[in-house]
Protein backbone atom coordinates (compact mmCIF):
# COMPACT_ATOMS: atom_id res chain seq x y z
CA UNK A 1 0.00 0.00 0.00
CA UNK A 2 2.79 2.53 0.31
CA UNK A 3 5.49 2.76 -2.38
CA UNK A 4 9.39 2.18 -1.27
CA UNK A 5 12.48 3.40 -2.43
CA UNK A 6 16.12 3.62 -1.09
CA UNK A 7 17.81 6.81 -1.11
CA UNK A 8 21.53 6.47 -3.58
CA UNK A 9 23.82 8.60 -4.75
CA UNK A 10 26.20 9.07 -7.21
CA UNK A 11 29.05 10.78 -5.30
CA UNK A 12 30.85 9.10 -2.86
CA UNK A 13 29.80 9.86 0.86
CA UNK A 14 31.61 7.91 3.47
CA UNK A 15 29.04 9.10 6.63
CA UNK A 16 26.19 10.13 4.75
CA UNK A 17 22.87 7.55 5.45
CA UNK A 18 22.61 6.60 1.44
CA UNK A 19 23.92 3.04 -0.03
CA UNK A 20 25.94 1.92 -2.95
CA UNK A 21 27.48 6.19 -2.60
CA UNK A 22 29.67 6.14 -6.06
CA UNK A 23 28.18 3.88 -7.92
CA UNK A 24 24.30 4.86 -8.63
CA UNK A 25 24.49 2.19 -11.58
CA UNK A 26 25.01 -0.78 -8.76
CA UNK A 27 22.25 1.22 -6.70
CA UNK A 28 19.77 0.94 -9.49
CA UNK A 29 20.67 -2.79 -10.40
CA UNK A 30 20.27 -3.64 -7.00
CA UNK A 31 17.07 -1.91 -6.21
CA UNK A 32 15.49 -3.46 -8.85
CA UNK A 33 16.46 -6.65 -8.12
CA UNK A 34 15.46 -6.45 -4.46
CA UNK A 35 12.33 -5.05 -6.16
CA UNK A 36 11.49 -1.22 -5.15
CA UNK A 37 9.21 0.86 -7.04
CA UNK A 38 11.85 3.90 -7.12
CA UNK A 39 15.16 5.26 -5.86
CA UNK A 40 15.93 8.57 -4.55
CA UNK A 41 18.81 9.93 -5.50
CA UNK A 42 21.44 12.69 -3.71
CA UNK A 43 22.78 14.74 -6.00
CA UNK A 44 24.98 17.88 -5.87
CA UNK A 45 25.25 19.96 -9.01
CA UNK A 46 25.31 16.74 -11.63
CA UNK A 47 25.49 17.51 -15.41
CA UNK A 48 22.47 17.25 -17.80
CA UNK A 49 24.41 13.93 -19.60
CA UNK A 50 24.45 12.69 -16.66
CA UNK A 51 20.69 13.02 -15.25
CA UNK A 52 20.13 11.75 -18.72
CA UNK A 53 21.96 8.31 -17.75
CA UNK A 54 20.50 7.83 -14.48
CA UNK A 55 16.95 8.77 -16.40
CA UNK A 56 17.78 6.21 -19.20
CA UNK A 57 19.19 3.04 -16.48
CA UNK A 58 15.17 3.95 -14.33
CA UNK A 59 13.52 3.46 -17.62
CA UNK A 60 15.12 0.51 -18.48
CA UNK A 61 14.70 -1.27 -14.95
CA UNK A 62 11.22 -0.11 -15.22
CA UNK A 63 12.08 2.34 -11.59
CA UNK A 64 10.82 5.43 -10.53
CA UNK A 65 12.65 8.24 -9.21
CA UNK A 66 11.01 8.99 -6.07
CA UNK A 67 12.43 12.18 -4.99
CA UNK A 68 15.74 13.98 -5.58
CA UNK A 69 17.21 15.44 -1.95
CA UNK A 70 19.31 18.93 -2.36
CA UNK A 71 21.35 18.77 0.71
CA UNK A 72 24.66 18.10 -0.65
CA UNK A 73 24.87 21.80 -2.42
CA UNK A 74 24.86 22.94 1.21
CA UNK A 75 27.25 20.23 2.73
CA UNK A 76 29.65 20.14 -0.10
CA UNK A 77 29.46 23.25 -1.79
CA UNK A 78 28.04 25.60 1.22
CA UNK A 79 25.01 26.99 -0.91
CA UNK A 80 22.28 27.36 1.31
CA UNK A 81 18.87 28.80 1.17
CA UNK A 82 19.61 30.82 4.48
CA UNK A 83 22.22 32.69 2.57
CA UNK A 84 21.69 36.15 2.41
CA UNK A 85 23.80 36.66 -1.31
CA UNK A 86 21.70 36.59 -4.53
CA UNK A 87 24.61 35.05 -6.42
CA UNK A 88 24.26 32.38 -4.47
CA UNK A 89 20.69 31.93 -4.71
CA UNK A 90 20.95 32.21 -8.34
CA UNK A 91 23.25 29.35 -7.99
CA UNK A 92 20.85 27.38 -6.17
CA UNK A 93 17.96 28.29 -8.65
CA UNK A 94 19.65 26.84 -11.76
CA UNK A 95 20.73 23.49 -9.89
CA UNK A 96 17.00 23.72 -8.29
CA UNK A 97 15.76 23.89 -12.30
CA UNK A 98 17.94 21.24 -13.83
CA UNK A 99 17.07 18.89 -10.77
CA UNK A 100 13.03 19.78 -10.99
CA UNK A 101 13.24 19.08 -15.10
CA UNK A 102 14.73 15.52 -14.32
CA UNK A 103 12.03 14.53 -11.66
CA UNK A 104 8.97 15.82 -13.57
CA UNK A 105 8.43 12.43 -15.75
CA UNK A 106 8.62 10.91 -12.38
CA UNK A 107 6.07 13.30 -10.65
CA UNK A 108 8.85 12.59 -7.63
CA UNK A 109 9.33 15.05 -4.85
CA UNK A 110 12.50 17.90 -4.50
CA UNK A 111 13.29 17.72 -0.88
CA UNK A 112 14.69 20.79 0.48
CA UNK A 113 16.26 19.23 3.93
CA UNK A 114 19.87 20.18 4.62
CA UNK A 115 20.01 22.46 2.32
CA UNK A 116 18.22 25.00 4.18
CA UNK A 117 21.23 25.69 6.45
CA UNK A 118 21.20 27.29 9.63
CA UNK A 119 20.04 30.25 10.85
CA UNK A 120 21.99 32.85 12.57
CA UNK A 121 21.40 33.37 16.64
CA UNK A 122 20.94 37.10 15.94
CA UNK A 123 17.33 38.04 15.41
CA UNK A 124 17.64 40.36 12.59
CA UNK A 125 20.08 38.59 10.49
CA UNK A 126 18.01 35.54 11.19
CA UNK A 127 14.80 37.32 10.14
CA UNK A 128 16.50 37.93 6.93
CA UNK A 129 17.77 34.79 6.21
CA UNK A 130 14.24 33.43 6.67
CA UNK A 131 12.82 35.97 4.06
CA UNK A 132 15.55 34.86 1.41
CA UNK A 133 14.63 31.07 1.97
CA UNK A 134 11.28 31.65 2.14
CA UNK A 135 11.23 33.18 -1.22
CA UNK A 136 13.71 30.66 -2.81
CA UNK A 137 11.40 27.64 -2.22
CA UNK A 138 8.28 29.84 -3.43
CA UNK A 139 10.16 30.15 -6.45
CA UNK A 140 11.14 26.83 -6.74
CA UNK A 141 7.63 25.32 -5.85
CA UNK A 142 6.18 28.00 -8.96
CA UNK A 143 8.14 26.17 -11.60
CA UNK A 144 7.66 22.37 -10.03
CA UNK A 145 4.12 23.29 -10.26
CA UNK A 146 4.33 23.97 -13.69
CA UNK A 147 6.23 20.96 -14.61
CA UNK A 148 3.76 18.47 -11.85
CA UNK A 149 6.52 18.29 -9.27
CA UNK A 150 6.15 18.73 -5.24
CA UNK A 151 8.51 20.31 -2.95
CA UNK A 152 8.84 18.38 0.11
CA UNK A 153 9.66 20.25 3.61
CA UNK A 154 12.25 18.13 5.94
CA UNK A 155 12.31 18.87 9.26
CA UNK A 156 15.51 18.17 10.39
CA UNK A 157 16.82 17.79 14.74
CA UNK A 158 18.80 19.89 16.42
CA UNK A 159 22.10 18.72 16.07
CA UNK A 160 22.33 18.86 12.59
CA UNK A 161 20.29 22.34 11.95
CA UNK A 162 18.37 25.12 13.92
CA UNK A 163 15.92 25.40 10.64
CA UNK A 164 12.89 23.89 11.06
CA UNK A 165 13.27 20.39 13.67
CA UNK A 166 9.96 19.55 13.83
CA UNK A 167 6.83 18.50 11.65
CA UNK A 168 4.68 21.89 13.02
CA UNK A 169 7.31 23.68 12.26
CA UNK A 170 7.78 22.81 8.54
CA UNK A 171 3.69 22.82 7.95
CA UNK A 172 4.02 26.13 9.32
CA UNK A 173 6.78 27.35 6.82
CA UNK A 174 4.84 25.40 4.13
CA UNK A 175 1.91 27.21 4.65
CA UNK A 176 4.04 30.50 4.28
CA UNK A 177 4.96 29.63 1.26
CA UNK A 178 1.28 29.20 0.34
CA UNK A 179 1.31 26.43 -2.82
CA UNK A 180 -0.63 23.26 -2.68
CA UNK A 181 2.19 21.49 -4.12
CA UNK A 182 4.45 22.19 -1.32
CA UNK A 183 4.42 19.29 1.00
CA UNK A 184 6.44 17.54 4.52
CA UNK A 185 8.74 15.27 3.90
CA UNK A 186 8.86 12.62 7.70
CA UNK A 187 11.74 11.63 8.56
CA UNK A 188 11.53 8.40 11.41
CA UNK A 189 15.20 9.45 12.70
CA UNK A 190 14.92 13.53 12.68
CA UNK A 191 11.48 12.68 14.39
CA UNK A 192 12.66 10.47 17.07
CA UNK A 193 14.98 13.04 18.70
CA UNK A 194 12.63 16.05 17.96
CA UNK A 195 8.75 15.09 18.25
CA UNK A 196 7.12 14.42 21.58
CA UNK A 197 4.94 11.89 19.90
CA UNK A 198 5.26 9.97 16.15
CA UNK A 199 2.02 9.47 15.25
CA UNK A 200 0.43 13.02 16.29
CA UNK A 201 3.18 14.45 14.67
CA UNK A 202 1.89 12.76 11.81
CA UNK A 203 -1.58 12.92 12.08
CA UNK A 204 -0.62 16.59 12.60
CA UNK A 205 0.54 16.67 9.08
CA UNK A 206 -2.41 15.04 7.59
CA UNK A 207 -2.80 15.06 3.73
CA UNK A 208 0.42 17.24 3.74
CA UNK A 209 2.38 14.36 4.16
CA UNK A 210 4.19 13.97 1.14
CA UNK A 211 7.04 11.27 1.45
CA UNK A 212 8.48 9.47 4.39
CA UNK A 213 11.86 8.42 5.50
CA UNK A 214 11.38 5.15 7.20
CA UNK A 215 14.49 4.99 8.87
CA UNK A 216 15.75 3.48 12.76
CA UNK A 217 16.32 5.69 15.69
CA UNK A 218 20.31 4.60 14.98
CA UNK A 219 19.97 5.63 11.25
CA UNK A 220 20.01 2.17 10.34
CA UNK A 221 17.53 0.16 7.97
CA UNK A 222 13.66 0.08 10.08
CA UNK A 223 13.82 -2.90 12.51
CA UNK A 224 17.92 -2.81 13.50
CA UNK A 225 16.69 0.23 16.26
CA UNK A 226 13.47 0.95 18.70
CA UNK A 227 11.61 2.91 17.10
CA UNK A 228 8.15 1.64 17.17
CA UNK A 229 7.45 1.23 13.33
CA UNK A 230 3.65 -0.03 13.98
CA UNK A 231 2.49 2.94 15.65
CA UNK A 232 4.00 4.95 12.87
CA UNK A 233 2.41 2.48 10.26
CA UNK A 234 -1.08 2.97 12.23
CA UNK A 235 -0.67 6.79 12.02
CA UNK A 236 0.27 6.56 8.43
CA UNK A 237 -2.89 4.35 7.54
CA UNK A 238 -5.51 6.77 9.45
CA UNK A 239 -4.37 9.24 7.55
CA UNK A 240 -4.16 7.29 4.33
CA UNK A 241 -0.86 8.00 3.51
CA UNK A 242 0.07 6.04 -0.05
CA UNK A 243 3.10 7.95 -0.80
CA UNK A 244 6.53 6.90 -0.69
CA UNK A 245 8.15 4.89 2.41
CA UNK A 246 12.27 5.54 1.63
CA UNK A 247 15.08 3.75 3.17
CA UNK A 248 17.51 6.68 3.87
CA UNK A 249 19.84 4.74 5.82
CA UNK A 250 22.89 4.07 6.79
CA UNK A 251 25.24 1.40 4.60
CA UNK A 252 25.19 -0.46 7.61
CA UNK A 253 26.90 -3.57 7.36
CA UNK A 254 26.94 -2.64 3.57
CA UNK A 255 24.89 -1.12 1.24
CA UNK A 256 23.78 -4.62 -0.15
CA UNK A 257 22.52 -5.98 3.08
CA UNK A 258 21.16 -2.70 4.31
CA UNK A 259 19.21 -2.56 1.18
CA UNK A 260 17.77 -5.98 1.75
CA UNK A 261 17.12 -5.36 5.50
CA UNK A 262 15.18 -2.50 4.23
CA UNK A 263 12.78 -3.77 1.87
CA UNK A 264 12.15 -6.96 4.17
CA UNK A 265 10.96 -4.62 6.89
CA UNK A 266 8.85 -2.66 3.99
CA UNK A 267 6.95 -5.84 2.86
CA UNK A 268 5.72 -7.01 6.57
CA UNK A 269 3.86 -3.65 7.25
MN1 LIG B 1 15.80 12.30 5.78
Amino acid sequence: MFKTSMAISPLPANFAPLLFAGNWELGVEQAAKLGYDAVELSLLDPSKDLLGHIASALRQKGLALSAVATGQSYYTDGLSLANTDPAVHARLRERMKRLLDFLAPWQGFLIIGGVRGVLSKEPAVQAEQRKWALEAVRSYAEYAQSVGVRVAIEPINRYETNFLNTVAEALAFADEVGLDNVVVLADTFHMNIEEVSLPKALELAGKRLGYVHLVDSNRRAPGQGHINFQEVVTALRKISYASYISAEILPWPDSQTAAELAIGYFRSL
